[in-house]
């Protein structure tokens, strides 16, 4: 008979999909997709863009620091409907121009806290920057070290990923224009 782990194992995990991590450089975004995807442990710095299966991409933190590569975080997420962003628990400040993430009008947003084990975290201050900055709550407060957070954030995708997305006439014409 096989052992619980093993039936764990047979178990086939639904599939995320549709949606693309975005933060600055060093907020973990790698390391949650890994988590996320239960990929392994790779740990390197993302030089561009990361295409994973079922339209998951995984951006670098320069595509939010630097203004020369707004363009290219713009023409990654088009055709993706779930934007996550994360927002370091250790960080004081918030990294892009927040209109960035609402240029188009057919996307989710989600906020995501990372990092919450670290020893200088602030979550309450993270969930200020993300509230003035127009993400909508609720948000994932996260960490890859002790797993806080993967789970709930795993879940939350996959429940959007039944939900079709409903843009309002009035929030298409603000977005466009
Ligand atoms: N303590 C702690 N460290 C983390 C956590 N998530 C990521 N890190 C560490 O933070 C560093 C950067 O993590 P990455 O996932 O590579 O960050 P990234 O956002 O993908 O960075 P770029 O690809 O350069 O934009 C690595 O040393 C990770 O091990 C976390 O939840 N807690
Ligand atoms: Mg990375």
């Amino acid at each position: 008979m096989p052992s619980d782990q093993n039936m764990k194992r047979l178990t086939p995990l639904k599939t995320l999909s549709d949606f693309v991590v975005i933060g600055e450089v060093g907020c973990g975004k790698t390391a949650l997709m890994n988590a996320l995807l239960e990929n392994g442990n790779v740990r390197r710095k993302t030089q561009a863009a990361e295409f994973h299966q079922h339209n998951v991409i995984d951006t670098p933190g320069e595509f939010v620091g630097r203004p020369a590569y707004y363009g290219a975080l713009l023409s990654t997420i088009v055709n993706v409907t779930t934007l996550v962003y994360l927002q370091a628990a250790n960080k004081e400040y918030f990294s892009m121009p927040s209109g960035l993430l609402s240029v188009y009008s057919n996307k989710r947003v989600i906020g995501v806290i990372s990092k919450a084990d670290l020893p200088d975290a602030n979550v309450s201050g993270a969930r200020r920057l993300l509230k003035e900055n127009g993400i909508p709550e609720p948000y994932f407060v996260t960490s890859v070290v002790n797993n806080k957070g993967i789970a709930s954030l795993r879940s939350h995708l996959l429940a959007l990923q039944d939900i079709p997305l409903v843009t309002s006439p009035s929030q298409q014409q603000i977005n466009v224009a």
